[in-house]
């Protein structure tokens, strides 16, 4: 490996050591070498963090909306133009193909776009008020708000929260995923060329346990937003409510993938190994369950083997990979025994099932992408979120059985559902228990969807007008129109 990085944390504008000097190693999970050396964030770095953050949110809150739509626009702009570089850091620490988060990161300046829009164009209301009373509401910033970010889409999950908490006039701390904490520290960067004032942006790379927790328990911040896993959020969201701090937890998924027989079956099958296989399987969205019609269900069975046992998997930087390894070796042991889990439940392996052997891939977290079929819903591997390209199959003969069979879950984040009949298309839709369902068609997310789960997949919303809102808070100002004296112990019986 060529180039080793070293990053400090990223505090009041300034590139600054953790207070107690410590670091820790970013690993490539292509090929197990140290990418970068980071500064560890501890407690005491998250409350200096947090300061620096109280004097940006002074200044920020109180700019105009004027300004931070262009601040928003010229950080899109800088993303643009560092657009290869932040995707090649992406894929170095993610080990996701290049080709995928090439396309990833052009999405990200949209957010920042939509945001900045929205920063423009919001108003204030003025509800009706009894008696000679204007009453005005202003949407004002919450202040000092946390993002804890997870390392499957560092950066697009960040800029899902980043972009409207700037937009409404927050200031933030980040707490960057362990494994993936380089490129954050690089848009804090272009955050402060984009002229975001110093102390507006801040990042503690550091642990879950330590900067984590301090940041979600912290009593000057006054939201927490956390993408992560169910557990994570559960204990997150505790400590924010022991300050009254607001939450949004985006947490485990297990999507469902409902295809009829009369669906358009060549989409379905390309849909259906998109959803299963895009970042090797580590998606909140994943199509994790694979729920198809008994008539159809041997034909997709055999399809998508053979597409999985097709999948190029090799270097992620090489541009004709379609699959790279997981994430880290704590991924690659947590997929491994879920495996194992199912094949000692009876499902059976149609593709894949094994971690891959073939140098150079040894030296790194590969896992051939793995089919399991003749799955029943009772299964660890159909209950529990495996967040790798593991997917299983279920068959189903009724629709009513469909939407039980993916209702049947402790998840409610992604669903999609394959036919060409209208009808049912939409009937089936409705009655799905998750926050967002897509019609022939999966992954897909735009700035101005609300996005979010139903049930163990949490709670809030991200993105969209909802999650500009919840980044801010109504203040009623009331104003007396009325030129008639008051005085209540003097006699007045106008009251309200
Ligand atoms: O996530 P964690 P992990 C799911 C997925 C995955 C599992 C575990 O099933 O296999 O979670 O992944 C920070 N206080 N998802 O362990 O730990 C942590 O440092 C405060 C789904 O990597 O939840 C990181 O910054 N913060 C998911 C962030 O939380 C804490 C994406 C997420 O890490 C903390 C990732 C604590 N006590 C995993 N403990 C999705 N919804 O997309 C950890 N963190």
């Amino acid at each position: 490996m060529s180039e080793r990085r070293s990053y400090g944390l990223w505090i009041g504008g300034r590139d600054v050591p953790a207070l107690a000097g410590r670091t820790f190693e970013v690993e490539n999970p292509a090929t197990k070498e140290t990418l970068a050396i980071v500064a560890e964030g501890l407690e005491e770095d998250v409350d200096r963090a947090v300061e620096a953050a109280r004097q940006g949110a002074a200044v920020w809150g109180r700019s105009s909306a004027e300004d931070r739509f262009h601040a928003l626009t010229r950080l899109a702009e800088r993303i643009r133009e560092n657009l290869e570089e932040l995707a090649r850091w992406e894929t170095l620490a993610t080990g996701r193909p290049i080709r995928e988060m090439r396309a990833q990161m052009k999405r990200l300046p949209d957010f920042y776009e939509y945001f900045a829009a929205v920063a423009r164009v919001a108003e204030g209301s003025v509800p009706p008020f009894i008696g000679p009373y204007l009453n005005y509401v202003r949407h004002v910033p919450l202040g000092v708000v946390g993002l804890i970010t997870p390392w499957n889409h560092p950066l697009l999950i960040l800029t899902k929260k980043l972009a409207p908490a700037l937009a409404a006039g927050n200031a933030v701390v980040i707490k960057p995923s362990e494994f993936t904490p380089t490129t954050t520290l690089d848009l804090a960067r272009l955050c402060q060329e984009a002229g975001i004032p110093d102390g507006v942006v801040n990042v503690v790379p550091g642990y879950g346990p330590t900067a984590g927790k301090r940041l979600a328990g912290h009593p000057d911040v006054r939201k927490v937003d956390l993408t992560g896993g169910t557990e994570t959020g559960k204990v997150t969201a505790a400590l924010a409510s022991g300050h009254l701090a607001s939450v949004a937890m985006e947490l485990g998924g297990k999507a469902p993938v409902i295809i009829f027989p009369d669906a358009d079956l060549t989409q379905a099958e390309a849909g259906a190994a998109f959803a299963s296989f895009i970042a090797a399987g580590q998606t909140c969205v994943q199509g994790a369950r694979l729920i198809l019609h008994e008539d159809i269900y041997d034909r997709m069975a055999e399809a998508l083997s053979r597409r999985a046992r097709q999948l190029r998997l090799g270097d992620p930087l090489d541009e004709s990979t379609q699959m790279g390894p997981v994430s880290s070796c704590r991924q690659f042991d947590r997929v491994m025994g879920y495996i194992q889990a199912g094949a000692q439940e009876g499902a059976v392996v149609l593709a894949g099932g094994e971690p891959v052997t073939t140098p150079p891939l040894d030296r790194g977290y590969f896992i051939a992408p793995t089919l399991f079929g003749e799955v029943r819903p009772e299964m660890r591997i159909a209950a529990e979120e495996i967040f790798g390209p593991v997917t299983v199959l279920m068959r189903f003969r009724t629709e009513e059985e469909a939407v039980s069979l993916a209702n049947a879950s402790r998840f409610g984040l992604g669903a999609s559902v394959w036919t060409r009949d209208v009808a049912r298309a939409h009937r089936v839709a409705r009655q799905l228990e998750a926050g967002i369902v897509w019609i022939n068609d999966h992954h897909r997310i735009d700035p101005a969807m609300p996005w979010g789960g139903f049930k163990d997949s949490g709670i809030g919303r991200e993105v969209g007008l909802q999650a500009y809102h919840a980044y801010t808070q109504t203040q009623s100002i009331v104003v007396n129109l009325g030129d008639e004296p008051f005085d209540w112990y003097g006699g007045s019986q106008r009251y309200s």
